[in-house]
């Protein structure tokens, strides 16, 4: 067997079924070693897209998300989207090619030192060799898939991909989360972990992506109705809490941020349920005492919490909602007046006769299933995506929010539509984020996607024009021409439509709920003045 059949087994085994990457000539052994294997290569259009195709399968499937590129520019090409990885908590293996070994201390044409780019961005950063293959990849899956997942970089040189391996024995390590053994940490060794939850008047829950990884949800609707907790989740956590639910409090640091963080002042107990900080856009401003609840310690100390229950998220909630006997001190009602006003303050701004993003948003939720996968990319658009789709169940909703890379949600939405041919598909975006990756549709239509693709077409970088204006600076560098999108995207083989008022997007939303098996993309033309509201 050789390196890459080791490498190549050993993803198959972890139940990966999808490489996505760009090659150059180190990488032809793998290549024809996953193909044998029965793994499928998906050839993006540069590599950066590959790495949020491979982040996207990571946070679809739980699984590693696998990447590979080519030495030198394939390789630094690849940087974002595994720092994308780090930052999503997502796992990863990135493979990127390598000069042979003997070239690699001495030559320079092409010869970057991966180890050193990829280091600040990954859990480990390695390279295979024959005699160790086997080893490395068990070690890398292990890192991968542990709390906090993350992405591992591996370079393949050009002389060691097709040599014979002597370490090839497949192997499996354990690659779940514990399921047992609950840690808890206090200051006092008296403090009664259920006495400030039984104690609280006020409590709420903060979820966020680790719970969605622990697949805490039905271990989160009973805690809140158990003890009567509103939620609100982070927005790459969104789908954790069924948003149609009595105890669904909003989504935070999307639009509207400032009416949840109020709502989360009037706490007197905050319970951070996998709530990682690194979705936090502003320093941690509450006062109310919190309590740590996730897969790991309290490490980054961005908020502050005197108590912290680590282990698995669904056995913690059940044990505290087993020994909870506070009274629910929210009224339905308190609840119910919250989410009219969250609604309410999301919709305002909208201009009469015009199309307003939340109209995108909001007709979008109205003419998809409620099964429907969304991907969004960054910038004024994600804010109303992000408040303003409604979702039922976790990995529903894919963004990067931990890096916030442009770029993100069309790759994305190619790898939902990969892994889930039977239902529907929606990506939102900027026109900046879209055209960063626009050559994608192309991908998206040779693979006979039948996904939606929505542009919120402002002509404009409008989140950072949006910071011009509040400092009344002219808009410099954030104007884009326009792009006829519909033209664009048939000339990539998929259908294109543009549209300018809520008549034309009704019809072309229509169209799109129709089983397809092309691309249709809607280069949505928005008045973009509700933003300022
Ligand atoms: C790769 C990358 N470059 C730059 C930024 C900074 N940035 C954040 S939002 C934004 C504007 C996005 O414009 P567009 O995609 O059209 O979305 P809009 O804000 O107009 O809805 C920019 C430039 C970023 N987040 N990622
Ligand atoms: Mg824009």
């Amino acid at each position: 067997m050789n390196t890459s059949t080791v490498i190549a087994r050993y993803l198959a085994a972890a139940g990966v079924h999808h490489v996505f990457g760009y090659p150059g000539d180190p990488n032809i052994d793998f290549m024809e070693a996953i193909r044998k294997e029965g793994l499928e290569f998906v050839l993006a259009r540069r590599e950066g897209s590959a790495g949020f195709m491979a982040e996207a399968y990571g946070q679809i499937t739980g699984l590693p998300g696998v990447c590979m590129s080519t030495l030198g520019p394939g390789s630094s090409s690849l940087v974002n989207a595994v720092a994308d990885a780090m930052l999503a908590r997502v796992p990863m293996i990135a493979l990127s090619g390598q000069i042979e070994g003997r070239r690699e201390q001495v030559f320079t044409h092409q010869v970057l030192d991966q180890n050193r780019m990829f280091a600040p961005v990954s859990k480990w950063v390695t390279h295979v060799r024959p005699d160790t293959v086997a080893t490395v990849m068990r070690r890398a899956l292990r890192t991968a898939m542990a709390e906090r997942p993350g992405p591992v970089h591996i370079s393949v040189a050009a002389d060691v991909a097709g040599a014979e391996s002597t370490d090839d024995m497949i192997t499996l390590p354990p690659l779940g989360v514990a399921a047992h053994g609950i840690n808890v940490f206090a200051n006092g060794a008296a403090a009664d972990p259920l006495k400030l939850l039984n104690g609280a008047k006020r409590p709420v829950v903060l979820a966020g992506i680790s719970a969605a990884r622990a697949e805490a949800s039905a271990a989160l609707v009973s805690f809140a109705e158990t003890t009567g907790c509103p939620v609100v989740v982070s927005p790459m956590a969104k789908g954790v809490f069924p948003e149609d639910h009595d105890k669904f409090a909003g989504t935070a640091d999307v639009a509207c941020s400032a009416y949840v963080w109020e709502f989360l002042r009037s706490a007197d107990l905050i319970l951070a349920i996998g709530f990682d900080p690194v979705e936090l856009i502003q320093p941690w401003s509450l006062t109310a005492e919190t309590i740590h609840i996730d897969s790991t310690p309290n490490i980054d100390q961005v908020y502050p919490a005197e108590m912290e229950f680590v282990g698995p998220i669904p056995a913690i909630l059940e044990a505290l909602a087993d020994g909870f006997r506070g009274a629910a001190r929210w009224t339905g009602k308190e609840i119910a007046e919250h989410r009219a006003g969250l609604r309410a303050l999301y919709q305002a701004g909208r201009v009469e006769g015009s199309l307003n993003p939340s109209d995108v948003v909001d007709m979008a939720r109205e003419a998809a299933p409620p099964d429907t996968i969304i991907s969004t990319d960054i910038g004024s658009h994600k804010l109303r995506v992000g408040q303003g789709w409604t979702t039922y169940a976790p990995r529903t909703v894919l963004m990067s929010n931990g890096l916030s890379s442009m770029g993100y949600s069309l790759p994305a939405a190619i790898t939902a539509g990969v892994l889930n041919r039977d239902r529907p598909v929606i990506g939102f975006m900027g026109d900046g984020g879209f055209a960063m990756v626009q050559g994608e549709l192309r991908l998206a239509a040779s693979l006979k996607l039948g996904i939606t693709v929505i542009v919120f077409c402002d002509n404009s970088l409008n989140l950072i024009e949006r910071k011009q204006m509040a400092r009344q600076y002219p808009r410099t560098g954030t104007i884009l021409e326009p792009t006829n999108i519909a033209m664009l995207a048939e000339s990539m083989g998929c259908e294109g439509v543009n549209v300018a008022t809520a008549q034309e997007l009704e019809a072309a939303l229509a169209a799109g709920a129709a089983v397809r098996d092309v691309p249709l993309v809607i280069g949505a033309r928005i008045d973009p003045s509700q933003y300022l509201a």
